[in-house]
């Protein structure tokens, strides 16, 4: 029974749609706070503290700070709007009593903010909304507030939760107010509007201590971390508690120390109150989900549960030609341990041995979410291989199942045609179209996750570069039927050396090139991407003949169309099944997973054999 209330905490966590506003929020109230001196210099989005963060401008992981309002400490809890990153989210919430829900005053709720809504409700959380950036030209907070209505009738929303607190913000300038026609100067309202409509987290007076590990962090001088949310009870620096584990079991452990958010720094305390979010050290096993209780009466919490992978991929060893040159870690134990390490820390990453123990399955969210995770590790020195990511397919009675994803397409009219048409080649269905009547359409589709994968490069190209695109995951659905995932073939690298630009130039007809004259190539690599459907092997070092001198003059000075190098992402999705990206701390290439030319045709020739068409 949980009666009474700790008034003087709050725990709010900050959902949207990715790019909203979040973390540019919370820096707002960091400063309105009091937390800095009124001219102290500040970065921008202070919570992106991870550098792929900084580097890439979205919020990755879900992160804890507080801020101090009117002798009230909120815990503010910042999440990703990433789809990918949707674990996070679910993470965030465990620890939260209620959320601010960012909306973009033009863009409106975009899938993303469906799903965080729909969490936050399923947790049956106070919601606040804010329709953010109204300083927008294009901003159309009327139409939004309609459209965030309609979608909290569509999730099932009680009329108490459709009664929400709704303000209007800027948050890059920090205001914030409770009408559009209003002047405001500051965050007050919304500050305010904390204190009086999210309540403080409620607990049972008698119940002894129960904390739910929400998240794990790590210290050179305490070790391993527990982050989370006190339940019931409180705890002391120096106390004897037991942490409860997946399997029941309970692992006793001694309190080396205990932490609050004080801003985004932490702050030592001999004792904790119920409902506050804590940082405790003491205990090396840990994992999200587990209670750490008391010795006494040791009582299990609901673990938090988190949506099942989607997509997997295969992590190997680098076997190719160049292996061991640049990566400090590149034994398949090494890349595992890195691995299992990371399944500690995010609850949405599973892996699975496969076959040999050279091969590992990594399995998450989404191909970003795994691309991400490959980008951290191979800046901490790793190196090695993935194949191409997979979707995770089901079975019921017998009927085979695929993730489906609902896509929302917004782009002008008149690329309507190339986009649907695209779309219905990879199998997907349109469910919805809306014409705002000045050249712009909105068009909703349902498509399997596997043909997605590497259409956003093309969507950008089919729309000039104005289509804007979200998909977020629906559900499970019957198999539509096998689609090419690439319809190019590959121009592949017969031999080791250094590519030349005299036999680039003469590729370049091709296809398009990947490499540079004097890029390292070898045997099976892929260079390029061939125009037609087939792959096409081919000598990328070759020089021109000097007897051949008279033809072409200036051989040395031919000169090359620019490219662009090709990133890790657009890696990961242009590969087929039989191709590999090798991934190396200063390099990003790929491969066919059989290098060997010959030993490629003879698998082809058989194949053909099998199906009797040699
Ligand atoms: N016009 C306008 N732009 C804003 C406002 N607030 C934030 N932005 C811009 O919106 C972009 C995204 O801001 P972020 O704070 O990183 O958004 P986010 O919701 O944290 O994004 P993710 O964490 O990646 O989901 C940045 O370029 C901001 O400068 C605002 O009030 N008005
Ligand atoms: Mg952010």
């Amino acid at each position: 029974m949980k009666a009474l209330i700790n008034s003087s905490l709050r725990n709010i966590a900050i959902i949207a749609h990715v790019d909203h506003g979040k973390t540019t929020l919370v820096d707002a109230m960091f400063r309105q706070s009091g937390l800095f001196r009124d001219n102290q210099e500040i970065e921008e989005r202070l919570m992106d503290t991870m550098d792929l963060e900084r580097e890439r401008g979205i919020t990755i992981a879900a992160k804890n700070c507080s801020v101090l309002w009117k002798d009230v400490r909120i815990n503010i809890i910042d999440t990703p709007g990433h789809a990918d990153f949707g674990g996070e989210v679910e993470r965030a919430l465990s620890m939260a009593d209620g959320t601010i829900l960012l909306v973009d005053a033009s863009e409106g709720p975009l899938p993303q903010t469906r799903f965080v809504l729909k969490k936050a409700l399923e947790a049956d959380l106070k919601i606040i909304v804010v329709i953010n950036k109204i300083d927008r030209q294009d901003a159309r907070p009327d139409e939004v507030l309609n459209e965030i209505y309609d979608l909290l009738i569509d999730l099932d929303a009680t009329d108490d939760q459709l009664e929400f607190p709704l303000l209007y913000a800027v948050g890059r300038d920090g205001i914030a107010m409770k009408t559009l026609g209003e002047k405001g100067k500051n965050l007050h309202v919304l500050l305010d509007t904390i204190l009086e409509k999210i309540p403080g987290p409620s607990y049972d007076p008698g119940a002894p201590f129960q904390m739910l590990v929400s998240d794990l962090g790590y210290s050179d001088y305490m070790g391993r971390l527990a982050v989370g949310k006190i339940f019931n009870g409180t705890a002391h620096s120096r106390d004897s508690l037991v942490c409860i584990g997946e399997d029941g079991k309970s692992v006793p452990l001694k309190v080396s120390k205990l932490q609050v958010y004080e801003g985004i720094k932490l702050k030592d305390v001999d004792v904790v109150q119920p409902g506050d979010i804590v940082v405790l050290a003491g205990i090396e096993k840990v994992k999200i989900g587990d209670t750490i209780c008391n010795r006494q009466a040791p009582e299990d919490l609901p673990r938090i549960s988190v949506d099942e992978p989607t997509v997997s991929m295969e992590f190997t060893v680098n076997n190719s030609p160049f292996a061991g040159k640049e990566g400090k870690y590149v034994q398949s134990s090494r890349i595992i341990d890195r691995l299992i390490k990371e399944t500690l820390l995010n609850v949405a990453i599973q892996i699975e041995m496969v076959k040999d123990r050279d091969s590992v399955l990594v399995k998450g969210r989404g191909e970003f979410q795994l691309a991400i995770l490959i980008e951290t590790i191979r800046r901490e020195g790793y190196e090695f291989c993935v194949g191409r990511p997979e979707v995770i397919y089901r079975y019921e009675n017998g009927v085979k199942l695929e993730p489906i994803e609902r896509l929302l397409v917004d782009c002008e009219e008149r690329f309507l045609g190339i986009v649907t048409e695209k779309l219905s080649l990879r199998k997907g269905k349109m469910t919805n179209l809306v014409n705002n009547g000045k050249g712009r359409v909105r068009i909703e589709f349902t498509v399997p996750a596997r043909t997605l994968i590497g259409y956003r490069d093309e969507f950008l190209t089919d729309t000039r570069g104005t289509g804007i695109m979200h998909f977020l995951f629906d559900g499970y659905g019957v198999f539509r039927g096998e689609c090419s995932s690439r319809f190019t073939g590959s121009i592949v690298a017969d031999r080791t050396g250094n590519a030349v630009a005299y036999a680039l130039f003469n590729l370049e007809p091709r296809g398009r090139l990947f490499v540079v004259p004097g890029n390292p190539v070898y045997e099976g690599m892929i260079i390029g991407e061939h125009n037609r459907g087939q792959d096409i092997s081919v000598n990328p070092c070759k020089e021109k003949k000097l007897s051949n001198m008279r033809a072409a003059g200036k051989d040395d000075n031919v000169i090359l169309s620019p490219i662009k190098p090709i990133t890790l992402e657009q890696s990961i999705s242009f590969i087929r099944e039989d191709e590999l990206v090798e991934v190396t701390p200063l390099s990003v290439r790929m491969r066919k997973a059989v290098l060997s030319g010959q030993k490629r045709r003879a698998l082809h020739a058989s194949r053909l054999k099998d199906k009797g068409l040699d």
